[in-house]
């Protein structure tokens, strides 16, 4: 069944230079990327994807870490994937959340570690099933900047927004 994941590189990922790496990674089972892009990340936007996480004692540190806090670079790159068991074969590839239990040869058992204040720096994020996955990818991309219709939208009329364009 063709299933979409919402893929994150966090900011550990990013500052160790590891984009080639996990892209290549990914690249191993033979989905379709059909959005990407960098995005900053607001603190909104961080506490609502962890939401479910919101109530466990390293929330705080977990929302310093996808903010880019702890590595000083405000950003991620947001990707989905699209294809068969696209939710399995990216999370098998990610390997488990604790990055010390991961196969190491996952991404994360690869290239994560546990800091001495106990974050779990495990490089990426991965939709965990495909409820999910569709909260999270609606909540990071626009229907438009995604480029195969993965769920219903609508479009709707917007009187004198602003949008920055070329000048
Ligand atoms: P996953 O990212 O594998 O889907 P999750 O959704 O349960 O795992 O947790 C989200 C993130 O929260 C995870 O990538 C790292 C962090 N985290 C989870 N459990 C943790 C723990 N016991 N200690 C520290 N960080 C943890
Ligand atoms: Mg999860």
């Amino acid at each position: 069944m063709s299933q979409a994941t919402l893929i994150l590189i966090k900011p550990d990922g990013l500052k160790k230079s590891l984009t080639g790496n996990i892209l290549t990674r990914l690249s191993e089972t033979k989905l379709e990327i059909v959005a990407a892009k960098m995005k900053r990340v607001s603190k909104e936007l961080a506490q609502e994807h962890y939401k479910h996480l919101k109530d466990k004692p390293f929330f705080p540190e977990l929302i310093k870490y996808i903010l880019g806090e702890l590595h000083d670079r405000r950003k991620v790159m947001a990707l989905v994937y699209w294809g068969k068991d696209a939710i399995t074969k990216c999370r098998e590839l990610a390997g488990s959340t604790n990055p010390e239990e991961a196969d190491s040869t996952s991404i994360r058992g690869s290239y994560g570690r546990i800091t001495t204040s106990g974050v779990y720096e495990n490089v990426v994020h991965v939709s965990s099933d495909a409820a999910e996955a569709e909260r999270e990818i609606k909540l990071w991309f626009e229907p438009e900047e995604i480029i195969v219709d993965l769920y219903p939208s609508k479009e709707i009329a917007v009187k004198e927004q602003k949008k920055k364009v070329w000048a």
